[in-house]
Formats: C-alpha cells, structure tokens, sequence
C-alpha cells in the first residue's frame, strides 16, 4: 500500500502543489521562489527520505510571507494524507542534529491532535536571504496544524542564523522519518489504547 499525499491549495496570495511519498528515497524537486526556503525543504525530503515535491507561485512582490506559510500548510496537510489510517507506524520519533555551533532536538507524537512547543534563541540575525528568520515557527505551526500531530523543537544554543534553522529542518525530518516508518513488531496494529489517532 502506497503512503502518498497530494495537496493543491490556491488563493488569491498562492497557488501550491504538493506531493509527498513517505516511503520514498529523499528525491526532491522543490521551487517557492525562496532560495533559502528551498534549501529547507530540500533537508526535509534528503533526511525524512521523502519523495517530495512543492511547488509555489506566491505574491513575492509583496514579500515571501505568504508563500511560505501557503506551503507549509499545504505540506502539513499532504503529510497527514500520507500518513492514512497509522496502523503499523512507529507513532513516536525524536532526532538531535547539531550543524556546527547549532543544536536542535526535535521531538514527535503523530498524534492526531496539533500542539506545537517551539523555543531558539532569539537574538538571531533576521533575514537569511530572502527568509525572514521570524517564519520558522510560524512554518512550523502551520505544518502542525494541518498535519495534527504534536511536535516539540528546541535549539539550545546556536549562533548562525542559516546554522540555527538549518539543523532545526533536518532534525524534523529525521523525526518525522522515525515516526511515520512501519514497525515491523507492530503489523496490523494501531499504537494507540484509544483506537483512534
Ligand atoms: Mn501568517
């Protein structure tokens, strides 16, 4: 049984596709117009071993904002799709990542239920090219929201901005990974005592 979601969303800001295969092998083929945003997604589909593809034409001339919260939301919910039923999965998934002087923790309950707890430093440098560093949590509360599921990120410490974020999207994608592959120990079964996720 294959494990793909398919999510167009258009507005009058966007218009975004996108796919993803959660039993893929990291081939990605990504273009928001956000060429650091880009490179995040790019982390996202490499680490999860995703098939991914996103595909977004946004009012740039305004400013990236919405095409980057258009697609994360759009991921989320492609990624919920993907997920199906969740029998057999690992349910739970957790990944440190550290990119030089930068640390992230990522922490996942495929839950059913949208709940995000998000700390970084705050001092960071604000725009990394055309990615305005404040969007990493509102990408990741987006995601959370359409995708339900509960998701804890923490940098401790870091001190490059494209470090900072950088690590944050790969640890995700490892603990997404983690999460959402079939355990073998748990054929048939859903990981959960209430019978619903
Ligand atoms: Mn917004």
């Amino acid at each position: 049984m294959s494990r793909v979601g398919r999510v167009e969303r258009v507005t009058k800001e966007t218009s975004v596709l996108v796919e993803i295969d959660l039993d893929g092998s990291g081939k990605v083929e990504v273009s928001t117009g956000v060429g650091f945003y880009d490179h995040m997604l790019d982390q996202l589909g490499r680490h999860g071993l995703f098939d991914l593809t996103v595909k977004t034409e946004g009012d740039l001339h305004i400013d990236s904002h919405h095409t980057i919260e258009d697609s994360a939301l759009a991921l989320g919910a492609a990624f919920k799709q993907a997920l199906g039923d969740k029998v057999g999965i690992y349910r739970f998934g957790n990944c440190t990542v550290p990119l030089d002087e930068s640390l992230a923790q990522v922490t996942v309950d495929l839950s059913g239920r949208p709940y995000l707890v998000h700390t970084e430093p705050e001092n960071m440098a604000p725009m990394i090219g055309e990615y305005d560093t404040t969007m990493t949590r509102h990408i990741l509360e987006s995601f959370v929201a359409q995708a339900q599921i509960a998701l804890h990120v923490h940098v401790p410490y870091g001190r490059n901005a494209h470090h900072i974020v950088e690590c944050q999207f790969k640890a995700l994608a490892r603990a997404l990974r983690y999460a959402s592959e079939r355990d073998p120990r748990a054929v048939g079964i859903l990981p959960s005592t209430k019978g619903a996720l």
